[in-house]
């Protein structure tokens, strides 16, 4: 594989970087070099509004609420429109599904079906937006498995191993576009100045010396035995372990960009708060799968506790799951604490 990094001074665009990638693969089309060109695009268009959402029309909640039970913000609504926009169009595309509306999103039939499947979560972290704190778009595609016409609802359920390519835009103090397409995670920072995503962070992976954990410690006493325990043994409690240090933002975007950068486990867990939710709240296409393809190919791991994120085969769109994702003897232990002590009947 060859190492695409910017020598000193050069500039490498995400474009430039996508088409490089292209060239790996000379029985490439050009499609999914194109689609992920699309996909920051959208990520430019959104984060211009982001930037302003403290700038009066646009802040604040619409009434309705969405198909997870959640009161829509407005940027969700736009962020969802925008990436639905500008991919409806473009041939690429059998179909689309997002977080927030409940069935997959067809492609319009005046414009032709193409060979991918667009899944995103528009807004992750939206309950954030009111107090500027980092949110972000995640993005996973497939191929289609259906062979013509409109894409289906089967063409959204595929298990990570399939995917194709995922990512985040992260709408920070700058904005951030990390994607992989099987060869490594790269990151792309926003140069506002001009417009561009340029080559910021290539190759990716998670140091091996983990510094954080990040988990709604608040939770905890609706978690199980393995998941407490294994708390108690990041936080030192045990004796066994040195303590590592807290970070929580509660966007799992932002949570899982700095775990990526400095080393650490994310998680959230099943807990027993709402019998109807009894697998935690993350969604495991929008969510959990895209960033378990990223951490893997970071050299980390993803569980659901029991297990690989990715091998996990969706029986529907909205489904959500537990996520333990980091360091991979991190998440491993994890698994090990619930293996101990939260027997499956
Ligand atoms: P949000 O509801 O703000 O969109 O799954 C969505 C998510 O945020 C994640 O980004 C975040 O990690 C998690 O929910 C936060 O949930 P808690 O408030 O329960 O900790």
């Amino acid at each position: 594989m060859k190492t695409i990094e910017p020598e000193s001074g050069q500039i490498i665009t995400i474009e430039r970087h996508i088409l490089e990638e292209q060239r790996h693969h000379p029985e490439a089309t050009g499609v999914l070099t194109q689609l992920l060109y699309d996909i920051a695009l959208a990520g430019k268009v959104i984060a211009s509004k982001t930037s302003r959402a403290g700038l009066a029309e646009i802040l604040g909640r619409t009434e309705e609420i969405n198909i997870q039970g959640e009161v829509v913000q407005k940027l969700d609504r736009f962020a969802h429109l925008t990436m639905y926009r500008l991919n409806d169009h473009t041939g690429r595309l059998a179909v689309m599904a997002s977080e927030e509306n409940e069935d997959v999103l067809p492609i319009p039939s005046e414009y032709p079906a193409g060979k991918y499947v667009l899944l995103f979560d528009p807004l992750d972290g939206s309950s954030n937006i009111d107090f500027n704190i980092p949110v972000g778009t995640i993005f996973s595609v497939y191929l289609r498995l259906s062979e013509f016409g409109p894409g289906t609802l089967q063409d959204c359920l595929q298990p990570g191993r399939s995917l194709v390519a995922a990512g985040y835009i992260l709408y920070g103090s700058s904005t951030m576009l990390v994607y992989t397409t099987g060869e490594g995670v790269h990151g792309f920072t926003l140069d506002p100045s001009v417009g561009e995503f340029l080559l910021s962070h290539p190759y990716l992976k998670i140091p091996d010396k983990p510094a954080y954990f990040s988990v709604n410690l608040g939770y905890r006493k609706y978690w199980s035995e393995g998941v407490r325990r294994y708390s108690d043994y990041l936080q030192g409690r045990d004796g066994q372990a040195k303590a590592l240090s807290l970070r929580y933002v509660g966007s799992l975007v932002a949570d899982f960009h700095r775990n990526l950068l400095a080393g650490g486990v994310f998680y959230y867990p099943a807990d027993s708060q709402d019998p109807k939710i009894p697998y935690g709240k993350l969604r495991l296409l929008y969510e959990a799968v895209p960033l378990a393809f990223l951490a893997e190919q970071a050299g980390g791991y993803a569980s659901d506790g029991v297990h690989n994120i990715l091998d996990i085969a969706p029986v529907n769109l909205h489904q959500r799951t537990p996520l333990f994702i980091g360091n991979r003897d991190l998440v491993e232990c994890a698994e090990r604490f619930i293996a101990d002590y939260d027997a499956v009947e």
